[in-house]
């Protein structure tokens, strides 16, 4: 596996690095799964910055501070809701890493995780959501010096089984 990949289970919340990035919606005030638990773990300073950002569109990303997680900034994107490919899902989901990525350049992170993106409630298939997440990723971390590495955080079970497999080979 590439030296700046790394892979881990569980709750990304609870991680130290310099950027988590949140599967959000589009409106940036809070949700269900990924996106709640961080809220739920930041606390309301979140919220209020998330008022002023005015949303964003899926496939973008928009950064704020951690306020009381350990991690220092959040990095806000939103996924595309599956709709049985017919509405460059995949294509948006790329633009979900890299979005996410070139924020956390800019913003000199040297450590970033990432959720599986789209792949809970947004329903998109994980097999295929990894694949662009892997690709994406390296792709990336090839042409540029920061982030100095990348955390995949699965979750559930699935995922990580995924993970693995694509990228220790
Ligand atoms: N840490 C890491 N991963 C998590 C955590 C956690 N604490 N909790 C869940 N996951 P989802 P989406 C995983 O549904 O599909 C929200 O309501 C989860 O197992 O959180 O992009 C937003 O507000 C799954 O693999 O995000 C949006 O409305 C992954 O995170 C909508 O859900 C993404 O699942 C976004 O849907």
């Amino acid at each position: 596996m590439e030296k700046r990949i790394e892979i881990v289970q569980g709750d990304i919340t609870k991680l130290q690095v310099d950027a988590i990035v949140n599967a959000a919606n589009s409106s940036l005030l809070g949700g269900g799964g990924v996106d709640g638990a961080i809220h739920k773990a930041a606390g309301p300073g979140l919220l209020e910055v998330c008022r002023l950002l005015g949303g964003c569109a899926t496939g973008e990303a928009k950064i704020t501070r951690g306020y009381k997680l350990p991690a220092r900034f959040v990095i806000h994107t939103v996924g595309p809701v599956w709709s049985a490919g017919l509405r460059h899902e995949p294509e948006l989901l790329a633009s979900c890493y890299q979005k996410s990525l070139a924020q956390a350049t800019l913003y000199e992170c040297k450590i970033v995780a990432f959720p599986n993106i789209s792949t809970g409630v947004y329903h998109f298939p994980k097999e295929m959501a990894a694949e662009i997440a892997c690709r994406e990723v390296q792709n990336y971390l090839l042409s540029n010096t920061l982030p100095e590495k990348v955390i995949f955080v699965c979750f559930d079970d699935e995922n990580l089984a995924i993970y693995k497999k694509l990228l220790n080979n």
